[in-house]
């Protein structure tokens, strides 16, 4: 499948962003910088098609000089799919081409330099678009996605390492911290601010688009930086989520500064949750949403964009592009617990593409996961993540399986770093919590110190897997009312006796446990 949607995007869509998958054609879709050149390449590499992939980066390098393009491009997208697609290539390269002589390095740091013009606003946020000849446009809005200004650091700070030049990982770092320093004191963020006056100007909040990944890169930047502002805004970030952004265990968008439901809306893009969690040993909690969105793939072949779980109808968003973040799920947490049954589901999800997304030349969005009349685009993320992920999940001995790698939001792998960057990578620590926090010693503050030092016991996912059936039939929302009673009170008991004797906890990286000292 990935062969016949690289070659129909090199055949039909090159030299454009994108295949455009019903006419055959290419399409623009975000700067005409060769999105799915770039965004693609390292899937060639972990597939083990080196020769494509030596060949791939040549074409990269020859028809791309350098980014002197004058396009308005979303800061955001182009980071995670063209800067992360370069920088995980590179290091790819380094290490399994013996010909490569690194010349996908000043491409990256091309293009981080022309970032850096988005982040010259007095709070140090971005803008959410810079042109990348002109730097920011004139008349540009200084509002930006949460998600858009606190998911750079990875890329920014993999070259920050890799050039030795901290402005990268500086600037993503600091945009990072500005937005978190914005938290609710129920330590929520909203969806968009304004990168001037760092003010929100979308209160609602949750783990959907455009604030997603944000959470995301708590956890990993802090794996593979080691910088431990990062890893406790993680802890608050995530604790409060669970706390205030979940009804009946399903995850709703919720007011940041009251907690109060916003709607009853479940959107495909929050199914990265449960690889995220599972990449932290939250296995329970982890195995309960995939199964949940196990049972959804009974109602659709696909998971719409949005789907209202209160009268469990569809609303205006009833595509799905061929988003990966489901497969994301079922391969971390196989990876963490190598249940079969994952596999199963996960080949299930592979047929489904298989059978109602391919083309003539490629695989094409789904446009209504009800009619599955199709789109005519194929988005780069389709082979740069969902095929890339479903590999691996029948691959176990693939050296990205096994090896320390923390893969960004757009599935691009970068190396967890042995040693922590310091003095001149440092910024300013975060502010001090606001003063609405509870004291410390207030029994409120407790369950999220705790947390941070609870045991990952596989007693606990196990117990949870065999209380649960993978076969249980679909029944509609009052089944799934019911979720919260599915884990009985000895299962709570067996995580607060977990968390009692005080284990610690162990990360779950791509390749089981993190071997931090073994990378570099
Ligand atoms: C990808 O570009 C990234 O995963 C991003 O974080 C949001 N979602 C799309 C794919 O769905």
């Amino acid at each position: 499948m990935f062969r016949k949607g690289w070659n129909g995007y090199l055949r039909h869509g090159f030299p454009h962003d994108d295949l455009a998958a019903l006419s055959c054609t290419g399409r623009k879709s975000q700067g005409e910088y060769y999105l799915t050149l770039i965004d693609s390449a390292d899937t060639l590499a972990m597939m083990g098609l080196m020769e494509p992939f030596a060949k791939t980066i040549q074409l990269i390098t020859t028809v791309l000089p350098n980014f002197d393009l004058n396009v308005n491009v979303s800061l955001f997208e182009t980071n995670i799919r063209i800067l992360g697609g370069l920088v995980s290539s590179h290091l790819i390269a380094t290490e399994k081409l013996p010909a490569y002589r690194g010349e996908l390095l000043p491409l990256a740091r091309d293009l981080g330099n022309r970032f850096l013009p988005a982040f010259n606003t007095r709070t140090g946020i971005p803008y959410g678009t810079v042109n990348l000849r002109h730097g920011v446009p004139p008349a540009e809005t200084p509002v930006v996605c949460t998600a858009c200004a606190g998911s750079l650091l990875l890329e920014m700070g993999t070259l920050s390492h890799l050039t030795g030049d901290p402005r990268y990982y500086n600037a993503a770092k600091r945009a990072l911290v500005e937005v978190w320093n914005r938290r609710s004191y129920l330590d929520l963020l909203g969806n968009h601010l304004d990168s001037q006056s760092g003010v929100w100007t979308a209160t609602t909040s949750g783990i959907a688009g455009a604030i997603d990944s944000l959470y995301e890169y708590l956890w990993k930047a802090y794996t593979v930086f080691h910088d431990n502002d990062l890893y406790d805004m993680f802890v608050q970030a995530y604790q409060a989520i669970e706390t205030h952004g979940t009804r009946d265990g399903w995850h709703v968008p919720v007011e940041m500064n009251t907690g109060d439901t916003g709607s009853s809306t479940f959107a495909n893009l929050q199914c990265f949750w449960a690889g995220y969690q599972a990449s932290f040993g939250e296995l329970v909690k982890s195995t309960i949403m995939v199964q949940r969105m196990a049972h959804l793939t009974n109602q659709f072949a696909f998971l719409p964009e949005l789907l209202n779980i209160r009268t469990w109808t569809l609303t205006g968003h009833a595509d799905n592009p061929l988003r990966p973040e489901l497969v994301e799920s079922v391969y971390f947490l196989y990876q963490a617990v190598k249940e079969p049954g994952l596999q199963e589901f996960g080949f299930e999800l592979l047929k489904r593409f298989y059978e109602k997304a391919q083309t003539q030349c490629g695989f094409a969005s789904i446009a209504h996961v009800e009619s599955l009349y199709k789109n005519d685009h194929m988005e780069s993320f389709f082979l740069a993540e969902s095929l890339k992920y479903l590999y691996l999940l029948f691959d176990p001995s693939n050296d990205f399986n096994t090896g320390s790698w923390i893969y960004t939001t757009e599935a691009h792998p970068v190396r967890v770093l042995v040693n922590r960057l310091r003095p001149k990578w440092d910024i300013p620590r975060p502010r001090p919590i606001p003063p609405l926090r509870p004291p410390r010693d207030h029994p409120d503050a407790s369950p999220r110190v705790r947390w941070a030092h609870q045991a990952c016991d596989a007693r606990e996912w196990r117990y949870v897997r065999d209380h649960l059936a993978w076969s249980k039939p679909y029944t509609g929302v009052n089944w799934v009312r019911h979720w919260p009673n599915v884990v009985p009170p000895e299962g709570i008991d067996m995580l607060r006796r977990a968390a009692d004797a005080g284990r610690d906890r162990r990360p779950v990286g791509a390749g089981g446990m993190l071997n931090v000292t073994g990378a570099w």
